[in-house]
């Protein structure tokens, strides 16, 4: 029987997910991306400064992501030296991002698939947010509404977590974590201008200076995001790991793993990174190779050519192409399929021992939970990777606002040749990013983006081989097949983008 799970909710994004389901298990998936953007098509003959700023745009969650991504692919391009401070600079305004995005993710976007929200009548307290969502849970149940309480309700056939004191403290947490990335989005608006889309990110650095006061402000703000994941945040996370132990054995990809690493500590972007880059296969790890990349399209809506290096890179839609089933392309590397994300960030980070504290969480969490670090490729180990680097990332953060030298320049030089070419790669929160810009007669002459939810949502490529939801989603157990909450929790923890993936 087919079942489409589609529109999925709680993502960013227009996505589809076609199941077929035999004798209560996923025998096949196919993840359909149903939206065009085109943005690889209007950037032809702009200023190659616009760059940074027209592929914000592609999305309102990971817009830093973008800027800085093509701001190193312009740094490439211009052959730019970048004073410290501005790689520093860069790494604070797309670290508080991730912060913000990691909350974003485990509060709004998925908690609720484990959460039970009736737990909430049950609350005798006076605490005035709980209080405000019981008497608006009891309303809209006695309301008579085809779907009383959304988006907390209503809920699909499950087990959720049963303990109520639990529930009514993870509905706190839901609250509060919205202030919390309030928060993190201020601390990126001091430097990068205001969210969601930053003016002050530019190939070179920041426009931004780096007075004391913008530090100390930024440093408050992120100490408190950063109280929260270790106060609220993992905690929770931990609570649902333990109520839901089976999750570690459900929703592996299977394929390989990559990871373009994050936040460079020298002066280039290919500087010793927080976290490594790396293509992981069989627990061997080796250098990234932007040439290796190819991009299938024989299932996607596109007439351009197939298997296509990353500089070669077309966009011709074809909406109603024979066979094909989604916008999303279906990127490659050296062939074959690979997971990119959270989980792949701390892989590669781990098996290539980059940064001790990546190994000692790993080992630290893992005990908690009782898994081997193997297990990080499920569903639990999507959410947990996002909360090792949330750790990361905060105590970082707060080093690096110790190295800027204020008064000193945050910005190079900027001087656009009128050919050129460069790649620019960063780890947004939901994986590997890749930009590359290609510059004639000091215009863009083409521009290729390929981008985390593209390789996790991507269909089949021309071998066949499912993308890395797909897999994660074919086998998967299912006891309601009309509705498979299991399969929409494999969805959540890849945190798609669609708005991204098809950009
Ligand atoms: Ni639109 Fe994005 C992130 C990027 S995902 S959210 O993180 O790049 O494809």
């Amino acid at each position: 029987m087919k079942i489409d799970l589609g529109p999925v909710s709680r993502i960013e994004g227009h996505l589809n997910v076609r199941t077929t389901v035999e004798n209560g298990t996923v025998i096949d998936a196919q993840c359909m991306g149903e939206m065009f953007r085109g943005f690889e098509v209007f950037l032809k003959g702009r200023d190659p400064l616009d760059a940074q700023q027209i592929t914000q745009r592609i999305c309102g969650v990971c817009p830093y992501a973008h800027a800085i991504a093509s701001s190193y692919a312009q740094e490439n391009a211009y052959g730019l030296r970048v004073p410290p401070n501005g790689r520093i600079l860069h790494n604070l305004i797309q670290g508080a991002n991730h912060l913000y995005d990691y909350l974003l993710q485990f509060y709004q976007l998925s908690a609720l698939d484990f959460v039970d929200v009736t737990a909430i009548l049950k609350y005798q307290g006076a605490d005035p947010d709980l209080v405000k969502i019981r008497n608006w849970v009891k309303a809209e149940l006695a309301s008579g509404k085809p779907y009383p309480a959304a988006p907390f309700l209503p809920r699909l056939s499950g087990r959720y977590i049963a303990n109520a004191e639990i529930n009514i403290g993870a509905l706190k947490h839901y609250v509060e974590a919205m202030e919390l990335q309030k928060k993190a989005n201020s601390a990126s608006a001091i430097f990068g201008g205001k969210f969601p889309h930053a003016t002050a990110i530019f190939p070179g650095g920041c426009t931004q200076d780096a007075r004391i006061d913008l530090i100390t402000n930024y440093q408050a703000l992120i100490q408190e995001v950063r109280n929260f994941i270790h106060s609220k945040y993992i905690p929770d996370l931990i609570a649902v790991a333990q109520a839901f132990p089976e999750y570690w054995n459900i929703g592996a990809s299977k394929g390989g793993f990559l990871s373009f690493g994050l936040m460079p500590m020298g002066p280039t972007p290919e500087s010793k990174k927080l976290f490594a880059a790396g293509a992981l296969f069989n627990g061997q790890v080796t250098p990234v190779n932007f040439e290796l990349i190819t991009e299938d399209t024989k299932y996607s809506k596109y007439s351009s050519p197939s298997g296509l290096k990353v500089r070669d890179g077309q966009l011709t839609p074809n909406p109603r192409k024979a066979g094909a089933y989604s916008w999303i392309k279906a990127p490659r590397y050296m062939g074959k399929m690979v997971e990119v994300g959270p989980a792949a960030r701390v892989l590669v980070d781990y098996y290539q021992g980059n940064n001790p504290k990546v190994k000692a969480l790993v080992k630290k969490y893992a005990g908690i939970v009782g898994i081997a670090p193997a297990k990080i490729n499920s569903v639990l180990g999507r959410h947990l990777c996002r909360a090792i680097s949330a750790v990361v990332i905060a105590d970082f953060l707060l080093d690096e606002t110790e190295r800027l030298s204020p008064g000193e320049p945050t910005m190079a030089e900027i001087k656009v040749p009128s050919s050129g070419e460069g790649f620019g790669a960063t780890e947004a929160s939901r994986g590997a990013l890749l930009h590359y810009i290609r510059i004639e007669n000091h215009k863009i002459d083409r521009y290729e983006c390929v981008v985390p939810t593209t390789w996790n949502g991507s269909p089949r490529d021309d071998k066949g081989q499912p993308g890395a939801m797909e897999s994660a989603l074919i086998g998967t157990k299912v006891k309601t097949p009309e509705e498979q909450i299991e399969s929409l929790r494999i969805v959540h923890s890849f945190d798609p983008c669609i708005a991204c993936a098809v950009h």
